[in-house]
């Protein structure tokens, strides 16, 4: 989330009350600094580098610069050691830059760091913190927790829910690309779409046909979640800015209401037709397993649009990125449709069966989630109680932020790092391998709750695309550009594609 706080900084989309009020904090410090000479983060000894701070601004003035956070932390790890400080405003934050520090953030001491900071934007979307993703560490958190991670387990590994879903998808899909022949285009609104309809049949039962009203509904509130969750940087600073309008807020809570019309008319619905047999799906699961008092409606409804916008921007997201990385390397992607023909050959679909017969596919999505992790710095930790980071001492209320770009990208572990080379995920008898610095998915008691449902969606959709088309550059195109643009998460900028259905 941060990430976005600071990359909104180079350009300070501020209203012109907001830009008054900076102003007079500008002032202020002029006054600060005439009498006070700049202090480093933190000049306690023993404790962690840092980024010079002033007043009001923390260390802001010097997180400037135009570059997004993960490469602004990995330039500025080089220059004050892989685990800095730094002030957002007024908020104390560690950045975690090497995988050791990581581990010991996530896992050795993952409890004393599971808290969460609480935002402005993301408390407004969570009706302040009844999700999953957002929400502070606390006993309920947990139960609330395990019971979303036992209701993924009934559409996930071992059952063939999933894969009916994702497979009737993937006609339609491939029927949509196929249709525009030898002309390049825009992947990005089929795969999205394909992907949102997965995720509403997996959390609401409700599948639609292309251009159906109420799929272009949760495609254009959701776009706008995105885009301005990703705006609302200095509000998530300096929340007493709330106060002022605020353009980005306003259609953030626009989206928000559009979004608990939805919601609150698919509760409705579910709740009249609930049964206590199997559950149809999510929101189903998560009604039958809410205790009276503990699990209320707002803890149902956050989780079920947290699920659907997680689902929907990351699977979608990363798909784009390997279909970019393909084109770049059509080698990659013969091998993939090598190893598909001689272990599904092209009379039957794929399932989730052939997994284990189909590794370097495996590797393929591995390295995707590598190179172009689509949470690049980690949503916010909080330390919970004093603890310690590489020796260093933390005090209770630290800000950490977990920068996975670096640890996915660090020379000391991956061979030419910025190369796409899933070979890497593949030990010298061909057998899988997972490097210790490779963590998509965090971490410890934080670690995404969807990781079993997304690995098994993103091999699905993959392998059937794959074993049903190619990918190509339009004649003469350029590939596509592969440095990305963070919002909420770091996505692929548009580019186009030809699609060709394979023989068979
Ligand atoms: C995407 C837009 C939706 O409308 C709301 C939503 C919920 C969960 C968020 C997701 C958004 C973006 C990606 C996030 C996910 C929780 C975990 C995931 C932040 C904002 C990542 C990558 O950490």
């Amino acid at each position: 989330m941060s990430s976005r706080l600071l990359s909104s900084l180079s350009s300070l989309p501020l209203p012109p009350s907001s830009l008054l009020l900076v102003l007079l904090a500008a002032a202020v410090l002029v006054f600060f600094l005439m009498t006070q000479r700049l202090r480093p983060a933190s000049s306690r000894p023993g404790s962690i580098p840092g980024l010079p701070r002033l007043p009001v601004l923390g260390s802001l003035p010097w997180l400037g610069g135009g570059l997004p956070p993960h490469l602004l932390f990995t330039q500025l790890a080089r220059r004050y050691g892989s685990v800095f400080s730094l002030f957002l405003g007024p908020h104390y934050t560690v950045v975690v830059n090497s995988h050791q520090h990581a581990r010991e953030v996530l896992l050795q001491r993952g409890r004393d760091f599971a808290g969460r900071p609480s935002m402005v934007t993301t408390d407004l979307l969570t009706r302040g913190g009844k999700d999953i993703a957002f929400s502070d560490y606390t006993p309920l958190w947990k139960l609330h927790r395990r019971l979303v991670h036992n209701s993924f387990t009934l559409f996930g590994e071992g059952t063939s829910r999933l894969q009916d879903i994702v497979l009737s998808s993937v006609d339609s899909l491939c029927a949509e690309l196929l249709s525009n022949g030898r002309r390049g285009f825009d992947p990005c609104p089929a795969v999205t779409r394909a992907v949102t309809n997965v995720v509403c049949t997996l959390v609401f039962s409700a599948t639609y046909q292309p251009g159906d009203a109420e799929l272009q509904e949760v495609i254009r509130y959701n776009d706008g979640i995105v885009q301005t969750i990703a705006r609302g940087g200095l509000v998530d600073i300096y929340p007493w800015m709330k106060v002022f309008p605020n353009r980005c807020l306003s259609r953030l809570k626009d989206c928000i209401s559009i979004r608990d019309r939805l919601l609150a008319r698919k509760l409705e619905e579910h709740k009249a037709s609930l049964s206590d047999g199997d559950p149809r799906d999510l929101l189903d699961a998560l009604l039958q397993g809410q205790g009276e008092e503990t699990m209320t409606d707002d803890h149902v409804l956050m989780t079920a649009a947290e699920a659907f916008g997680a689902g929907v921007e990351t699977t979608s997201t990363t798909l784009l990125w390997i279909v970019a990385y393909l084109l770049h390397h059509p080698e990659v992607q013969q091998r993939v449709q090598k190893e598909l023909d001689e272990q599904v050959g092209s009379d039957r679909a794929v399932s989730v069966s052939d997994r284990g017969r189909l590794p370097y596919l495996d590797c393929v999505i591995n390295e995707g989630m590598r190179i172009r992790p689509v949470s690049p710095v980690l949503i916010p930790h909080t330390a919970m109680t004093d603890s310690s980071i590489g020796g260093h001492s933390v005090s209770r209320g630290t800000r950490v932020l977990v920068n996975m770009w670096s640890i996915h990208h660090d020379p000391e572990h991956w061979d030419k790092p910025d190369l796409f080379n899933p070979d890497r995920f593949l030990d010298g008898g061909g057998r899988r391998v997972t490097p210790p610095c490779f963590l998509p998915f965090g971490a410890g008691p934080r670690v995404c709750v969807g990781e079993s449902l997304a690995r098994l969606e993103l091999f699905l959709f993959l392998s059937s695309l794959l074993q049903r088309m190619s990918f190509t550059l339009p004649r003469g195109a350029a590939p596509p550009d592969l440095q990305g643009r963070l919002g909420v998460v770091l996505q692929p900028l548009p580019y186009k594609v030809v699609v060709t259905p394979r023989a068979g």
